[in-house]
């Protein structure tokens, strides 16, 4: 009886109804009231990026709360448009985190392009997730997002993130957002950014106390020089009142990932938009217009991936970081480039389908440092995104290959942070909310949930991009539907 029971609980559906309710007690856990924290103890305040992807794994147990997160953090938006990377809580001591709100001085001027006063904020910003979470928060219970009139209350504030986006951050001038800080891209010390870093003066020692290192071990998170430079370059926008026109940026970048993310997220908002009855071509044909601009900027053929520009040097950023991979989850993009960065994932440098997950950074390369942050191990979010990706081109094996290794993984290191990517172990902290939401929604992509709330057909697919008004096109691999063959994800029913 006892081996019934233990076989039940380790086991097929055991097993994940198992580890569905351990992904739901860690995102009760990190639940501050309006919000969701990262991780109670590094990271105690609320992260942009991270919200949403804790909005698209919440939908599936909680959609209300998965809109209440999305509301909270637009409830922090600048007038110029931004949405900070973090909205701090103020029940939070200051010196739990660094930077804390006394660095960023966000409130308390006009000076700073619109920052609201009821509440302390970053004054940089994360990739733009956003639209696309809401969109998949209110596929998952139309009724209730209409009853809460939901879209209509976040469509105006995701516009005005994106134009904030499409105006004051397309720096080189080519129609591409620009990221001026490695903590904006979200993949803190990619090697990707060492060059444009070392450009930076770094702050003074002793002009600041990391926080981070009272959780976490010095050999998984970046270097003191690292911190001292993300300093200089966070204080010298600040000192510049976080005007983009005005601020001598040192380090301007044109990043893969975040321009794909934004390109995903101006779809998501077309759909939104044709929901409220505002105007959808606007935003297709923006996004047509973004996709034009990442090919022809960042597609590196001979490479196999897309390249970040750095725009004060203007040349490319040559080295193969996993932002360069994510460009998968863009609609239309052209087949032959969708197979070559397949073709690039499963090579030598990211291994996919042989080590864990999809390794932050190329695992030939001299930089390459498995536990080391961003410099090496596998992210949650990124495999999550190179999952979408992959479902999205037909590559129904790999991604399913992948789904599994992510449950498994999420599972056997209570949600960790971050992998080894050869040996599989997890680092950084555990419970990290992203890693349990997103563990959530894969559950939910193979259907092999229970008790979900899933109104994921409701006459829209969770992609909803028609394909003809942007280069290329990969509708016919779409059209193959999922790896899971779940209702939620291609298989459109417009
Ligand atoms: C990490 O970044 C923060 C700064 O924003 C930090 O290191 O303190 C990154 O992994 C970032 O992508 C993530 O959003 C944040 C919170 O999880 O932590």
């Amino acid at each position: 009886m006892t081996a019934l029971l233990e076989a039940a609980a380790t086991s097929g559906t055991g097993r994940r109804a198992r580890l569905r309710r351990a992904a739901t007690r860690v995102l009760l856990g990190n639940w501050t009231g309006a919000a969701t924290v990262p991780s109670r103890a590094l990271y105690p305040h609320q992260w942009s990026w991270d919200s949403a992807f804790v909005a698209i794994g919440l939908r599936h147990v909680a959609p209300r709360r998965a809109q209440r997160e999305l509301e909270t953090l637009l409830g922090a938006q600048w007038g110029d448009g931004r949405v900070p990377h973090i909205v701090f809580n103020p029940s939070v001591p200051l010196g739990a985190y660094f930077p804390s709100p006394d660095f960023w001085r966000s409130s308390g001027t006009d000076r700073n392009a619109g920052a609201p006063s009821a509440v302390e904020t970053s004054g940089i910003v994360q990739p733009p997730v956003h639209a696309l979470a809401a969109w998949l928060v209110h596929l998952a219970d139309p009724a209730e997002s209409r009853r809460r009139g939901f879209l209509p209350r976040v469509y105006p504030g995701l516009a005005a993130w994106h134009r904030y986006l499409a105006t004051s951050r397309d720096l080189g001038g080519g129609g591409l957002a620009a990221v001026t800080h490695p903590w904006e891209p979200g993949l803190d010390n990619s090697p990707s950014w060492d060059a444009a870093l070392a450009r930076v003066e770094p702050a003074p020692r002793g002009s600041f106390r990391r926080a981070d290192l009272d959780h976490g071990s010095p050999a998984d998170r970046p270097t003191d020089l690292d911190y001292a430079r993300y300093v200089r370059l966070a204080a010298t926008y600040r000192d510049h009142s976080y005007d983009d026109a005005r601020t001598p940026h040192a380090f301007a970048i044109e990043d893969p990932c975040f321009n794909a993310l934004l390109i995903a997220s101006e779809h998501a908002l077309a759909a939104i938009a044709r929901e409220v009855g505002a105007d959808e071509g606007t935003h297709r044909r923006r996004a047509g217009a973004a996709t034009g601009a990442l090919l022809d900027r960042l597609w590196d053929p001979a490479a196999g991936v897309f390249l970040p520009r750095d725009l004060v040097t203007g040349e490319p950023i040559t080295g193969y970081g996993v932002s360069g991979l994510v460009p998968l989850i863009v609609p239309g993009l052209p087949e032959e480039v969708a197979a070559a960065l397949v073709r690039t994932a499963r090579g030598p440098r990211f291994r996919l389908g042989e080590v864990h997950l999809v390794p932050s950074y190329d695992l030939t390369a001299k930089e390459f440092d498995g536990n080391r942050y961003w410099r090496g191990p596998s992210w949650f979010n990124t495999a999550w995104l190179v999952h979408r990706g992959l479902a999205r081109h037909g590559e129904t094996e790999a991604a399913h290959r992948l789904r599994a290794q992510a449950l498994d993984a999420a599972d056997r290191t209570a949600f960790a942070e971050y992998l080894e990517p050869y040996t599989g172990e997890g680092r950084g902290i555990r419970r990290f909310s992203w890693t349990a939401a997103l563990a959530l929604d894969l559950l939910h992509a193979s259907g092999e949930t229970s008790g979900a709330p899933d109104n994921t057909s409701d006459n829209a697919s969770e992609d909803d991009v028609p394909g003809d008004d942007v280069p290329g096109g990969a509708r016919e691999a779409r059209s193959g539907g999922t790896p899971e063959g779940g209702a939620g994800e291609g298989g459109s029913a417009r």
